[in-house]
């Protein structure tokens, strides 16, 4: 029985467990990135763990998030970052070297090997053919000190690709129909495997927009063959050594199968709130709009930036829309600014952003109050663009510029024949806002620079014998982490001061949630299924800590979130029965008697309302490494000890 791509890539780097699903294996990983919104906490974490230089075979800082420097706060999380990279051997991608996902596509991946990163869109690396993963900051750390990266053994589902897409659809549109198809919860437990004859007409840049979606189906990563058409983006990119071909054996097993006609999909878009809720133009209407922003790790590359300019050049933007574009990278801004494409960006009345995330996370571009913006970005999260009421839409470039435009929703197909964009034969590469590490015998004279924002972070104890708590909190389904811990330029320079940031942690469900938790001093929350789906931040953790809560309990979580839980020692439980959800009212007080046990003899796991008497059966499925980590009080004071 053969491989699929997955397999051989998880079998050529497993150090522990066996690739049976289900199971928990250890793998090893050759890369890592970091970005400045988490980063900060991952290299505080690093440092705690007394490793003198990076074990990895390369690993990147980048700094794209937090680059709007309203106070002192995110420059000097860069100069930390940056000093730390230079100490511990890691290259620093400096502010406006672009968008990590993008830049590491384009300069850093390499085909047959593994990257972790502390952020969830990781996976985009997966259209290079890696093993490319989302997780939390501490478990980036740990893979930076050469410690494995912990999985369970997900299913290996084939997205079966044939035909090629029509005029005006394109990349974006493929994976807003797998999320129309499988939701917000389709792809948990599961890698997506990209096959079929239909891939061979999707270049890297635009097999990784969807690679890159894959992490709002909840998947664990997505990931295409690397071939002949990955071997012309390295070569294009001055990388041609870095190829190794890896394909699919003929007799290769999956667990399912999803098939897609490219030729029958149609212009596709997400409305407000949530990635999954997919419709077509035609079902949404030729809704008015106020802005319009492209960019973000997802359409931000060479192509999709050529496509909008080609569509805007001696055009000017609706007088009702305002239109802003970040090109992904320095290399796509610098090619556009060469061959005139820019010109004609600036020309029509773009408003240009510097290549970082920018609006997607809030910093900047918020629309105004009801605003109704179409956005080229993964995530439509109900406030995520630090307008509440904003009505957020997700879709293609395509759709994006026409709409500008036009001042409405509007079908990119009403444009008649679609302009080609040729991949360039030579990408314009320069790394000189790549900052490589300090030689290893100069590393230990070398001191890292911190500023006052940078805070301790939280350490929780060993998990005790009985635990007592208030529920302060009871949310619904498909919780967020932008709701746990909101981002936005108000919240995102506190990222590194977890006191500070606490303060408007769950903040967007109920803004008395941090005092409430403070008095109860040991709290609880309940919460539906998905808990947690969206980003990797660990704050969504760490802030929590902070205030006091010592267990989540829900119908389901999401992966990343459930992991940086229990790496901070919060215990991760789940009703056995569904329906106990609707028993617990917030505000109760209940007891976890002999919780230490249960989790240690993994015996079942009982919670009891002294009050009315009643008690409910949760769950807490862990591997021995995850029950020694929650028993330690989470990742750092398990690998201390
Ligand atoms: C996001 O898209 O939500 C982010 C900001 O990139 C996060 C990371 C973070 O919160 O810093 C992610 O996706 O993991
Ligand atoms: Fe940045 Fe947005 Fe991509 Fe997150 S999703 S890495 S905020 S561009």
């Amino acid at each position: 029985m053969g491989f699929n791509i997955a397999q051989k890539i998880i079998s050529s780097h497993l150090v522990s467990g066996e690739m049976v699903k289900g199971k928990e294996i250890g793998l090893k990983i050759d890369q890592t990135l970091t970005q400045d919104a988490t980063g900060t906490m991952a290299y505080l974490q690093f440092e705690a763990m007394g490793v003198a230089r990076v074990k990895t075979e390369r690993s990147v800082a980048y700094i794209d998030h937090n680059t709007l420097q309203t106070g002192f706060e995110n420059a000097d999380d860069h100069r930390f970052i940056g000093s730390v990279a230079k100490k511990h051997g890691i290259w620093f991608s400096r502010p406006g070297n672009g968008i990590c996902h993008q830049v590491h596509l384009e300069r850093f991946g390499k085909p047959g090997k593994t990257l972790i990163g502390s952020d969830s869109h990781t996976p985009t690396a997966g259209g290079l053919g890696m093993l490319a993963i989302g997780a939390g900051g501490l478990d980036a750390a740990v893979a930076m000190g050469g410690g494995a990266y912990y999985i369970t053994m997900p299913e290996v589902l084939k997205i079966n690709l044939s035909g090629k897409l029509s005029d005006w659809v394109s990349a974006k549109d493929v994976i807003l129909y797998i999320l129309k198809k499988l939701s917000v919860k389709g792809g948990v437990g599961k890698i997506l495997e990209y096959g079929g004859e239909g891939i061979k007409s999707l270049s890297v840049p635009e097999r990784a927009t969807i690679t890159n979606m894959g992490a709002e189906l909840g998947a664990t990563t997505s990931v295409f063959p690397a071939d002949d058409i990955t071997l012309e983006f390295l070569k294009a990119q001055g990388r041609a050594e870095d190829f190794v071909e890896l394909l699919a054996d003929n007799d290769a097993v999956y667990d399912g199968q999803l098939d897609i006609e490219l030729g029958e999909l149609i212009p596709l878009a997400a409305c407000p709130h949530s990635p999954d809720n997919v419709k077509s133009l035609s079902e949404i209407g030729e809704i008015k709009i106020d802005q319009v922003c492209i960019g973000s790790c997802t359409n931000s590359s060479y192509r999709d930036l050529m496509i909008v300019s080609k569509v805007l050049k001696g055009k000017t933007v609706h007088p009702d829309v305002d239109l802003s574009i970040a090109p992904g990278s320095k290399q796509v801004f610098n090619m556009l600014a060469a061959n005139g494409a820019l010109a004609d960006l600036i020309g029509a009345g773009a408003r240009i952003l510097e290549s970082t995330c920018g609006p997607c996370i809030g910093m900047g571009q918020s629309p105004g109050s009801r605003g109704v913006s179409l956005r080229t970005f993964n995530r439509n999260f109900e406030g995520r663009s630090g307008t509440k009421d904003a009505q957020v839409y997700l879709l293609s470039p395509e759709i994006a510029v026409v709409s500008a435009l036009t001042g409405k929703l509007t079908d990119p197909r009403t444009l008649g024949t679609m302009p080609v964009i040729e991949q360039p034969k030579a990408f314009l590469h320069n790394d000189n806002m790549v900052t490589s590490p300090a030689d290893e015998s100069l590393a230990a004279s070398l001191e890292i620079q911190r500023g006052p924002n940078i805070k301790p972070f939280p350490i929780n104890s060993p998990l005790p014998d009985d635990i007592k708590a208030c529920v302060v909190l009871k949310v619904g389904d498909n919780i967020t982490t932008d709701h746990i811990a909101p981002a936005g330029a108000k919240v995102l320079p506190l990222r590194s001061n977890i006191p500070a940031i606490s303060e408007f942690c769950f903040t967007p469900c109920d803004p008395l949630f941090p005092e409430r938790a403070k008095q109860a001093k040991s709290g609880l929350i309940i919460g539906g299924t998905n808990y947690g789906q969206g980003s990797s931040r660990e704050h969504a953790a760490l802030c929590p800590l902070y205030l006091g809560i010592k267990a989540i309990i829900c119908v389901s979580f999401a992966r990343i979130h459930r992991q940086n839980l229990i790496n901070n020692g919060i215990i991760p439980l789940v009703f056995k029965n569904a329906a106990d959800y609707e028993k617990i009212e917030q505000g109760v007080s209940l007891e976890l008697n002999g919780i230490k046990q249960a989790i240690k003899e993994n015996l079942p796991i009982f919670i009891n309302n002294p009050e009315s008497g009643e008690k409910y059966e949760l769950l807490c499925e862990l591997s021995e490494r995850g029950r020694k980590i929650l028993l330690a009080g989470g990742l750092l004071n398990s690998v201390k000890s």
